[in-house]
């Protein structure tokens, strides 16, 4: 008797809840833009978002991807995500600084030493703080996706000692941490968005470049790129975000499926992009790039110069948030 009214309350409470979710569910149309190539590690979680989505709300709410930025680069599709003329995109949380400046902590260099630590910080409490600050605004952040460990790549010489540096002319990103970053390095750091690097590598406009292996690999910088230098200066995230006019249209069951999708697709995306790291130094050696690994000694180096650059980034995102995220690492470290 008591499992058959269990059973009766359950189905009573399906039967109420389901067809009130069902209405809360509209027929949506969502842009999602991203700057790297279908066979990407960010093409594949993008479809992997997109098929949930589609799961998730029972086909009503479509989302149609736009890879290699074809909606523009990070910063043009921040912008249009804030105007509400795109609902949403996945991109590096370094072209993210400009408009919150507290992104500037994940372009911290050895931040995080581990991947396990990235997810235990970008995931907790720290990570969250950082995300919501993006809602003052006009764009909320769903989840952080890996980038990854950032190498160095170029035309000129094998990096086998920081001097080896010198007047490289080395692309980065459109931030000024990884702009004083390699200029304290003593490279020559220039600023160009992703989408016009391959061509800027090829033209000899610029030596060389600084990007996760998975990168590398997916868009073919191996074909223009002739030393790869293992580095891991630092750990890049992406982050999947909404334009806020958007997602302020949306039922609480319209957001959830987003939010859930994201976190899907995160989850698949790590792993993912772990699997494709594992492996892609020997895909790189037999596409012909020179590799080797920076010595210990200048490693060490490299840190202690870019130590420097510490004390500005917690000026910057605020030396609370700083020494929370330090604690954080702390606390992990002691496990
Ligand atoms: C870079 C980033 C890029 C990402 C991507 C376009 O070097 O690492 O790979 O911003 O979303 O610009």
């Amino acid at each position: 008797m008591k499992l058959f009214r269990r059973t009766l309350l359950a189905a009573l409470a399906v039967a109420s809840v389901a067809p009130a979710f069902a209405q809360d569910i509209k027929p949506r149309l969502i842009r999602f833009g991203y700057g790297l190539n279908e066979q990407s590690n960010q093409g594949r979680a993008t479809k992997v978002f997109v098929d949930e989505v589609e799961k998730l709300s029972g086909g009503k709410m479509k989302v149609r991807a736009f890879g290699a930025a074809s909606l523009g680069t990070d910063v043009q599709m921040q912008q249009a995500l804030i105007g509400g003329a795109q609902e949403m995109m996945v991109g590096s949380t370094a072209t993210l600084v400009g408009i919150t400046k507290e992104m500037a902590l994940w372009d911290t260099p050895f931040l995080f030493n581990n991947a396990q630590e990235a997810d235990a910080v970008l995931d907790g409490p720290v990570g969250t703080k950082v995300k919501a600050k993006l809602e003052e605004k006009g764009l909320v952040g769903l989840v952080y996706w890996e980038n990854g460990f950032r190498n160095l790549t170029n035309n000129k010489r094998a990096v086998a000692k920081l001097e080896d540096l010198d007047g490289i002319k080395l692309r980065v990103m459109q931030n000024n941490v990884f702009l004083d970053s390699f200029k304290t390095l003593g490279a020559n750091a220039i600023p160009l968005p992703f989408s016009e690097l391959f061509s800027a590598l090829e033209t000899k406009a610029v030596d060389g470049q600084e990007n996760p292996y998975n990168t590398i690999l997916s868009s073919k910088f191996y074909e223009v790129q002739k030393y790869l230098t293992v580095t891991n200066h630092v750990y890049s995230p992406w982050i999947v975000t909404v334009s806020k006019k958007f997602w302020d249209q949306l039922s609480p069951a319209e957001k959830k499926v987003l939010q859930d999708a994201a976190v899907k697709s995160r989850d698949f995306e790590r792993k993912d992009t772990r699997d494709e790291a594992a492996k892609a130094l020997a895909d790189l050696k037999g596409k012909g790039m020179q590799i080797n690994e920076l010595p210990a000694s200048e490693a060490a180096r490299m840190r202690e110069k870019l130590g420097a650059i510490n004390s500005s980034i917690a000026a910057n995102v605020g030396q609370d948030l700083w020494n929370e995220t330090q604690a954080e690492l702390g606390k992990l470290r002691k496990k």
